[in-house]
Formats: C-alpha cells, sequence, structure tokens
C-alpha cells in the first residue's frame, strides 16, 4: 500500500491524532543523476527531482495531501482553489478521493490541456475565468472568506508543510543538501517550502549545509524580479503565468538567508532546456519546470563557477501535461512507411 507523505513524515507535519491519514502514492519521486548536461554546465554532480512522478503528474500533491487531511479534521466538505492548471489537477483529485466537492477557478484558454482534462476526469466544478490567475485568486480568497469553504492554494499553510517533505527527501538520497537548488517560481510557494525544508534539515543536524535557492521566473512574468506587480503576465510557460505571486515576501526572504539569487528566463531559454531535458537525459517535463535547467544553463554561461558544487534541479510537473506544446517539438524522425519490412529496413539503411 503507498505509504505517502502522511504516513512517512507525520513527525515533521502539523498532525494530530484526529487527523485521517491516507495516500495516492505522493511523495518519495526519483532523484535522477544528469549525464550528460552536467558537463555543459560544469559542476560535480548534478541531479533532477522528478516531481511529475506524484500521481497526479506535479509536486503539488505533496501540500495537498496535507491541505485536504487538516480540512477533514476540521469538518470542511467543500475544497476550493485557484490554479494556473496543476493545483486544480491536485486538489480535484484528492477531493474526489476524499469523496468532497472541488471547486477550481482557472484563466481561460492559459491552461495546459492535460491539466483541464485531469480536472474533468476527476469530477470537479470548473469555472473559466474571463481575466488571468491574479483574477481567479483574489476570486477565491474572497469566496471562502464569505464561505464555509477551504481554501486549498499555498497560502493555506499546510500545503507548504507538506511540499518542504521534497527537500527531506533530496538530503535522505543525497546523505546532506546539495550546494545549489535551482527551482520554477510563480507564485513563489515551492521555494519557500523547499528553504522551510532546507533549514528544518539543518536544525534536525540531518545536513550541515544550506544550499543557495535559485529561483526562475518567466520574463514574461517577472514580478519578483522586476520589484513590481506585472498586471499582463505572458509566458509559453502557463504554470508559472503569474503577475502578483502570493508568498512574494517569503520568496525574498527564502533568498536572501540562503544567498541565493531570483532571476528570469525567456521563453527560449525555457524551450531549449525543455527540449535538451528530454533529449538529452530522458526527462520529459512540462515548459516551467525546464525554467530550472534554463536558469542553471543561464548562470553557467554567465560564469557562475560550480566546479566541486553539488546541484539539483526540481523538475517539477510532467512533460505529458502539456501536450500541446509538446507536439511543436521536431521529431528527429518522423515518416510513414507502409507495413512491410522490406521498406523499414530499406528505410533504416538495412536493405
Ligand atoms: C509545474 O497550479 O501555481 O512558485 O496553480 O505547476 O509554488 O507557484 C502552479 C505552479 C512550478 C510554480 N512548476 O510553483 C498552480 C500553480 C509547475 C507549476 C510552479 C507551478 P510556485
Amino acid at each position: 500500500m503507498a505509504k505517502g507523505v502522511l504516513a512517512k513524515y507525520k513527525d515533521y507535519l502539523p498532525l494530530t491524532d484526529d487527523t485521517p491519514i491516507f495516500s495516492l502514492g505522493e511523495g518519495d519521486t526519483p532523484l535522477v543523476k544528469s549525464r550528460h548536461i552536467v558537463d555543459l554546465v560544469g559542476c560535480e554532480e548534478l541531479y533532477f527531482k522528478l516531481e511529475g512522478c506524484n500521481p497526479t503528474g506535479s509536486f503539488k500533491d505533496r501540500g495537498m495531501v496535507v491541505a485536504v487531511a487538516k480540512a477533514l479534521e476540521a469538518g470542511g466538505n467543500s475544497l476550493a482553489c485557484a490554479s494556473t492548471g496543476n493545483t486544480s489537477a491536485s486538489a480535484a483529485a484528492y477531493g474526489a478521493y476524499c469523496g468532497i466537492p472541488t471547486t477550481v477557478i482557472v484563466p481561460k484558454g492559459n491552461v495546459a490541456r492535460g491539466k483541464l482534462a485531469q480536472a474533468v476526469a476527476y469530477g470537479a466544478r470548473i469555472m473559466l475565468i474571463q481575466g488571468s490567475f491574479d483574477h481567479a485568486m483574489q476570486l477565491v480568497r474572497d469566496l471562502t472568506e464569505r464561505h464555509p469553504i477551504v481554501l486549498v492554494n499555498s497560502i493555506n499553510p499546510h500545503r507548504l508543510q507538506g511540499q518542504k517533505t521534497a527537500a527531506f527527501e533530496v538530503v535522505e538520497e543525497l546523505g546532506a543538501a546539495p550546494d545549489y537548488v535551482f527551482i520554477p517560481v510563480g507564485n513563489a510557494g515551492n521555494i519557500t517550502a523547499y528553504w522551510m525544508g532546507f533549514q528544518e534539515a539543518y536544525h534536525n543536524e540531518w545536513t550541515s549545509i544550506r544550499p543557495r535557492m535559485m529561483g526562475f521566473q518567466a520574463a514574461g512574468a517577472a514580478p519578483i524580479v522586476r520589484g513590481d506587480v506585472v498586471t499582463e503576465p505572458a509566458t509559453i510557460a502557463t504554470a508559472i503565468r503569474v503577475g502578483n505571486p502570493a508568498s512574494w515576501d517569503k520568496a525574498l526572504t527564502a533568498r536572501d538567508e540562503s544567498g541565493g539569487t531570483i532571476d528570469m528566463v525567456t521563453d527560449d531559454n525555457i524551450m531549449d532546456a525543455y527540449k535538451m531535458l528530454a533529449s538529452k537525459e530522458g526527462v520529459f517535463c512540462e515548459p516551467a519546470s525546464a525554467a530550472s535547467l534554463a536558469g542553471l544553463i543561464k548562470h553557467a554561461k554567465a560564469g557562475l563557477n560550480l566546479e566541486g558544487q553539488k546541484v539539483v534541479c526540481i523538475i517539477t510537473g510532467h512533460g505529458l501535461k502539456d501536450p500541446d506544446l509538446a507536439n511543436e517539438i521536431e521529431p528527429v524522425w518522423m515518416e510513414e512507411y507502409p507495413p512491410d519490412l522490406d521498406a523499414v529496413e530499406q528505410a533504416l539503411g538495412l536493405g
């Protein structure tokens, strides 16, 4: 039976004897060692934390299982979230598992097709808002303030508690924290959660290293980098198309306390990293996730010396989330043949 985040980390989460323990199999995701890109960026060891291997295909499940368990413990019987897609898929899945209705409020036309398909399949109430994620977020804040509906966005503190367990896993697997963590930034919950997790690991004496947190926004949706709200955020990486991040201040704290940075990468940088991860390392992620590697490549090219350093890139979501973008990749070889061995052999130069 799937153990999951609640059972495995119960001593480090805000659970009580009354918190229900359940799991869809979240957490315990692979840390894959780079074989090719490691040489390009010049670090000692490079790893990819594959959060797309969670049950709904993104890191959101780690925090969602805690938020939903705490909601049930408090007698909650209805969930709601605003989302660029992955939070809605995760909330809808845990809502379905626990038998409570989930309302997801998403920006119309800016959710990747796989994510919307998940929310449909899990049976959520889907509200397509004629506006941005930031509009959806304001709506859900107001809605859940007025009505007894549990808000399961990352401003719900239980979400970040669950998400910090990814940092624990990295420390456990490597035997210590890495020197650098590269991570995409949208609403800035995840960078906050990882920093919490690494600090806790340090204080629990599981590691003597505290990594530099290197967060990356998309250039068309980079309010933290620019120091101002972006009213019309735009990027191919719809997951991080956020103009006014909910955890803005906490992300700055993570950056400053860790001696890291929050920077931005262009959509071209993101697409290059997205294709490179799949074709050079066998790791197929969604575009927002590739912002971590795009950031690493950007800083390595700009002269960041990573000699002797251990680096982890957080790969936050699965490539199948965004099939439309994946179909824009130019195939190395895709031709049509008759069902005939001679034709196949000839094409392969074996005839
Ligand atoms: C794949 O689903 O905000 O900085 O509503 O789906 O914690 O927001 C998703 C965010 C990175 C950014 N990678 O994390 C949502 C949502 C992927 C994501 C992020 C998201 P945060």
